[in-house]
């Protein structure tokens, strides 16, 4: 690979033939550069090109219009930290214990040694990043030292650099880490976090929720920090803790350096925004920006980031040689926890589009979720309808950058690179098992057309974006027909007992098994 600063001298000043065959000799494997973009909580219809009417993401839209749009676009797990860590892993997270979401001081979830994403792009000359949302777990057995090294973690899996928000920002502490370290934390403040209330008089949302900002519905009633109450309890660090409103801009400021930083270079960047997860509270220029709340304005703060971005990469002359890839990691909720207004101000507007549940289900709506990749010159703008899946990344990118998976990695990520760049022909997934935060029985099959659910409790646990659905009582096995009826609401499995069968089977094989992929 020739740095790109001597392929413009070369441009200007070799003849063309002579170019033609130094840049082909090159690149061989192609290394463009890398950026995966995961939104949170963001369901299929929650933005405009995806048929949102009371929000507008005119960001999002401009990366669809000259990219790919796909239509069947999954994340692996309805919650968080399952399918962030199938992203980075290639592997279903019900084939590993304690990849539930992760509560504030979990340990690394993800071990060193592990073939991730970012190690494979590592492999192959990139320069990765991970900033934003975390929530895979900081430190060893003991879970992280917040007030000295926190390690292992992402810089110990793949990446060479990190700005994150620990876990979700409804769990504490308030606090960045940046690479191994919390950023301005003063030692004579020291910084705890515990699940126990440290002492008697510790203000929590309990005993001060009249002073909150954003009172809380469920839960998220302990340590209240910049006037909202968190999940679990922290002391200290006050130096180092960040406002709720400076999340995306934090996050914008961070990825635009490390773009400058490695623009001669191939570079991956993971940007995990945590919009629009709760609490929802986007920078003071945003709120208001919509009819839909401060849910709706999160979108729009999303929305901004993207365009940010973006327009870095304009800058600095790297759109024609950047892969963008837009995504989510769980379907949408309106309450999670927080009395924001979602639910009173959602009017017509359909988080999850024409499909059923959302977050925590794995009715389509909790892993149907936007999809889009954009590389102009390299992807035709359109409308796709192969199964791609998040999961697939790893084993894509692999393709892409003619690297090797190590035979016990990524057991789970199938190589769809063909159809993640619209290439005639270009297939994707025949199959895909989808999860909800467990890794205990609740189940997705979907396959063509059909889709078979299997519940492991007797309610469907979908919470909140249809509340009828988290009570309604269902069998243990389900069939839906997704093109007769998208949104699941005709068990057709007495009527088609074959079909049925050979999805039940396929399912239990395919999680006795301990893999899906075989081979490169
Ligand atoms: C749940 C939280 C919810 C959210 C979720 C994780 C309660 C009652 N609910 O336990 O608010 O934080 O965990 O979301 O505490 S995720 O997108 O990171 O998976
Ligand atoms: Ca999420």
């Amino acid at each position: 690979m020739l740095p790109r600063s001597l392929v413009r001298i070369a441009q200007r000043f070799l003849p063309a033939i002579l170019l033609f065959t130094l840049v082909s000799a090159a690149s061989a494997a192609e290394r463009p550069n890398i950026i995966v973009i995961m939104a949170d909580d963001l369901g299929y219809g929650d933005v405009s090109c995806y048929g949102a009417a009371m929000v507008q993401t005119p960001n999002i839209d401009k990366l669809a219009a000259e990219g790919l749009k796909f239509t069947s676009g999954y994340c692996s797990a309805s919650t968080c930290t399952p399918t962030r860590y199938s992203l980075l892993t290639g592997t279903y997270a019900f084939r590993r214990k304690g990849t539930g979401i992760a509560p504030p001081s979990a340990p690394a979830i993800i071990q060193p040694g592990t073939e991730t994403l970012p190690g494979i792009l590592q492999r192959a000359g990139y320069k990765t990043a991970v900033i934003g949302k975390w929530h895979l777990g900081l430190g060893g057995p003991d879970g992280p030292d917040w007030n000295g090294e926190l390690k292992p973690g992402p810089l110990e899996i793949g990446f060479d650099t990190c700005y994150l928000l620990p876990t979700t920002n409804d769990r504490v502490p308030q606090v960045y880490v940046h690479d191994h370290r919390v950023p301005n934390l003063d030692p004579n403040d020291p910084l705890w976090v515990g699940d126990k209330k440290p002492s008697p008089d510790h203000p929590t949302g309990l005993t001060h929720r009249d002073s909150l900002k954003m009172d809380w519905s469920h839960g998220h009633n302990s340590t209240i920090h910049n006037g909202i109450s968190r999940i679990g309890f922290y002391t200290g660090g006050h130096a180092a803790r960040f406002r709720d409103e400076d999340l995306g801009d934090t996050w914008v400021r961070e990825s635009r350096k490390f773009i400058a930083e490695n623009k001669e270079q191939p570079f991956f960047l993971f940007f995990a925004s945590h919009d629009i997860h709760v609490p929802r509270m986007p920078h003071e220029r945003f709120q208001g920006k919509t009819k839909l709340g401060f849910r709706g304005d999160a979108i729009v703060e999303l929305d901004w980031c993207v365009g940010e971005l973006m327009k870095s990469l304009e800058e600095h002359g790297l759109t024609k040689n950047t892969l963008v890839v837009f995504c989510s990691d769980n379907g949408p909720v309106l309450d999670d926890g927080y009395k924001d207004g979602a639910v009173e101000k959602n009017g017509k507007h359909r988080a999850a589009g024409p499909y059923s549940g959302g977050k925590y289900s794995v009715y389509e709506g909790g892993t149907r979720t936007p999809f889009i990749t954009r590389w102009p010159g390299r992807i035709q703008p359109g409308v796709s309808e192969e199964v791609v899946c998040t999961i697939d990344l790893a084993a894509s990118m692999a393709e892409l950058t003619e690297q090797t998976i190590a035979e016990d990695g990524c057991l789970d990520s199938l190589n769809v690179l063909s159809a993640l760049l619209g290439e005639s022909g270009g297939k994707g997934r025949d199959h895909l098992v989808l999860q909800d935060n467990g890794s205990s029985g609740t189940f997705g099959l979907r396959a063509g057309d059909w889709k078979l659910l299997r519940h492991e409790k007797k309610s469907a646990r979908n919470v909140k974006v249809e509340q009828e659905l988290a009570n309604t009582p269902v069998p243990v096995y389900q069939l839906f027909n997704l093109v007769d009826d998208p949104a699941e609401k005709r068990n057709v499995i007495k009527e088609n007992p074959e079909i049925a069968k050979k999805f039940q089977d396929q399912l239990q094989s395919l999680i006795d098994a301990g893999r899906s992929r075989s081979g490169r």
